[in-house]
């Protein structure tokens, strides 16, 4: 690898741990306050409001396979057995098979990381995840040079995911990369968060996280990894291409069709935080080389 990832995020940019913990609630809370027309109050009970069901896909998507409730996926995710896990890896690889978790740590370097995290609905945290580079993962495995994207596939387990019997998506949770995207330094799988392991609704026990992008391409416990040479599918643009590109590259000039993309909130940014500018791909400058030369409202 030609260089291991540098970073201006420190210590004290991180969202307090209770707030990431808490933030659906938050979200909530702040939201119902701001339709009301009346100050947003924190204090909100989460049982007083009853977001509809569209409101809840759109806005407080998290981990589908637990619920499109806000509370479902803390309340059922520790249903998923996530040890002993194994991820299947296979495509257009040199050593395609089931690798166990275990086997895989033992060859990565674990590293903490602090991300801007910015999910779909225009709220940001500073989270610090743990776990390794997505490429030495690739690396270990060995990528042919016929591989253009990489393709991963979340846990299809209806005996502990209670959400799957419902079609609000087509399951199992699919998301793609290309590869040189799934390669770039800031990609990474993700073990920790908190310096602790990663809870059920965060996606244990592994996780991708690419920070330059929305966080549903964040796909959580995976299974499966495959090198193609055709675009992946990717659950949300195959739920609504309209609203959910390929990319989904956090881009301030190319808005959702129902909110705009330009400001964000920071979550534990106070009560009356201000909207603060979107930044090009999160803040993280050292991307936009990959996408010279394309039109980024086409492909987005
Ligand atoms: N398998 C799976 N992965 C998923 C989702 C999901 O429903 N299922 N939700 C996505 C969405 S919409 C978001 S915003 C992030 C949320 O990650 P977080 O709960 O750690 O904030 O996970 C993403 N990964
Ligand atoms: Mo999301």
């Amino acid at each position: 690898m030609a260089y291991r990832w540098t970073n201006d995020l420190t210590t004290k940019d991180i969202t307090p741990e209770h707030l990431y913990l808490n933030r659906r609630q938050i979200m909530t809370g702040l939201a119902a306050g701001a339709v009301a027309g009346g100050l947003a109050s924190p204090a909100i009970a989460q049982d007083e409001l009853t977001p509809n069901d569209y409101d809840d896909i759109t806005n407080y998507c998290n981990f589908y396979e637990f619920g499109t409730g806000k509370g479902d996926p803390a309340k059922h995710a520790h249903q998923l057995t996530t040890s002993p896990w194994s991820i299947e890896i296979d495509g257009l690889v040199d050593r395609p098979g089931t690798y166990s978790l275990e086997q895989i740590l033992s060859e990565m370097t674990i590293e903490k990381r602090i991300y801007r995290f910015r999910c779909v609905e225009a709220w940001s945290m500073v989270v610090p995840w743990n776990g390794f580079e997505l490429a030495d993962l690739l690396d270990m495995v060995g990528v042919q040079t016929g591989a253009k994207y990489v393709g991963f596939e979340t846990a299809l387990r209806p005996d502990e995911m209670p959400g799957l019997r419902y079609p609000v998506l087509e399951w199992p949770y699919v998301e793609g990369l290309r590869i040189d995207e799934a390669r770039h330094p800031l990609t990474m799988m993700a073990t920790g968060i908190y310096d602790k392991p990663l809870l059920g609704q965060n996606g244990a026990p592994l996780r991708l996280v690419v920070p330059w992008k929305y966080g549903f391409k964040s796909i959580k416990s995976i299974v499966r990894i495959t090198l193609t040479d055709r675009e992946p599918k990717a659950s949300w643009n195959q739920a609504n291409a309209r609203e959910y590109g390929f990319y989904s590259n956090v881009n301030p000039q190319v808005d959702h069709p129902r909110w705009s993309q330009s400001t964000e909130r920071r979550i534990g940014g106070g009560l009356f935080q201000r909207r603060q500018p979107t930044l090009m791909f999160n803040g993280y400058d050292e991307v936009a080389g990959l996408y010279e030369g394309m039109d980024l409202s086409e492909s987005f």
